[in-house]
């Protein structure tokens, strides 16, 4: 008898079980990771030992899940071809993100996005995304095409604490990569404006400030720069995962001109601006930099 692919649901529910009790250990064995290894990933960024390890157990439980024909990493420069049942789900996955806040111990998370397309694939290829928050609880939010669900993680369990998930209608906070002097006109006129209306949260990994962003309502942004016109964060990794949970929500995502998911991908590692949050912060947005 040939092997039948399982369904798409339970791929995805494959997936998303595997990450809660991958994340469970990851964030025990940080300790004793916090060191760089002499290596930089395909985005030139210097890794840490626990960069390194994140992506090594989540590509080893990842890539044997039936149904799961390619894993891609933003810690490996070469996507996995991993399955053998076509058509099959790829998974693209920010193993460690933040992992410049482990030095300070700050929140940091795991992201993975679920595309019925090959790498690299639109946004709109994505079926399922969650991350990971290891923050004073490890939780995990969960985005399919029926709405977003938070967990907590423990014990390599899920809890549900918050079904349909929605951003609040009243926005509260936003947080702005990158430095003051770096940020285009446009941009910088554009946080001016929103200053006076809600309150600074950034906490230098993505994960921590939209999930105060899924939270209290508002908007998180990583620009395009002078210095960098296609901001820092990637598309496949972080930027499509994201726009697709916060869209999901009841928000919007943008790279500055359309949802994140309509960015024709070039490269599995291309940069893009994000932008995301409450719909009249991201349209305001737009019209800034139109
Ligand atoms: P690291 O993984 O190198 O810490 O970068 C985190 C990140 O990709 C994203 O999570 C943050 O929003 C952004 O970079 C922070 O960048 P800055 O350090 O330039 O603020």
């Amino acid at each position: 008898m040939s092997a039948s692919l399982p369904s798409i649901d339970e791929t995805v529910d494959s997936i998303f079980g595997t990450v809660a009790y991958t994340a469970t250990e990851i964030r025990q064995g940080l300790i004793g990771r916090r060191v760089p290894v002499d290596e930089e990933n395909p985005s030139g960024e210097t890794q840490l030992e626990a960069d390194v390890w994140a992506d090594q157990l989540l590509r080893k439980r990842l890539s044997s899940i039936d149904g799961v024909v390619q894993y891609a990493s933003e810690e490996e420069d070469d996507c996995h071809d991993c399955g053998s049942l076509e058509p099959g789900l790829a998974v693209a996955v920010d193993p460690l993100d933040g992992s410049s806040n482990l030095k300070s111990n700050n929140v940091m998370g795991t992201i993975v996005g679920v595309y019925d397309e090959p790498l690299p694939a639109r946004g709109d290829a994505i079926v399922a995304a969650a991350y990971v928050l290891y923050g004073p609880i490890t939780t995990m939010m969960v985005a399919t095409d029926d709405g977003v669900t938070e967990y907590e993680l423990s014990g390599g369990e899920r809890t549900v604490v918050r079904e349909d998930v929605r951003l609040p209608a009243e926005p509260v906070v936003y947080g702005v990569g990158g430095r003051t002097p770096d940020w285009p006109a446009d941009v910088e006129g554009y946080v001016r404006e929103i200053e006076d209306e809600l309150k600074l949260r950034y906490g230098g990994a993505m994960i921590g400030d939209v999930n105060q962003v899924l939270t209290y309502g508002g908007l998180f942004a990583y620009p395009t720069l002078e210095s960098a016109p296609e901001g820092k964060l990637r598309l496949q990794f972080e930027g499509n995962p994201i726009g697709y949970i916060v869209e999901q929500a009841g928000g919007r995502s943008s790279d500055g001109e359309q949802s994140l998911l309509a960015v024709e991908p070039t490269d599995v590692h291309q940069r893009t601006p994000v932008y995301v949050g409450n719909e009249s912060y991201v349209d305001r947005l737009e019209s800034h930099l139109s």
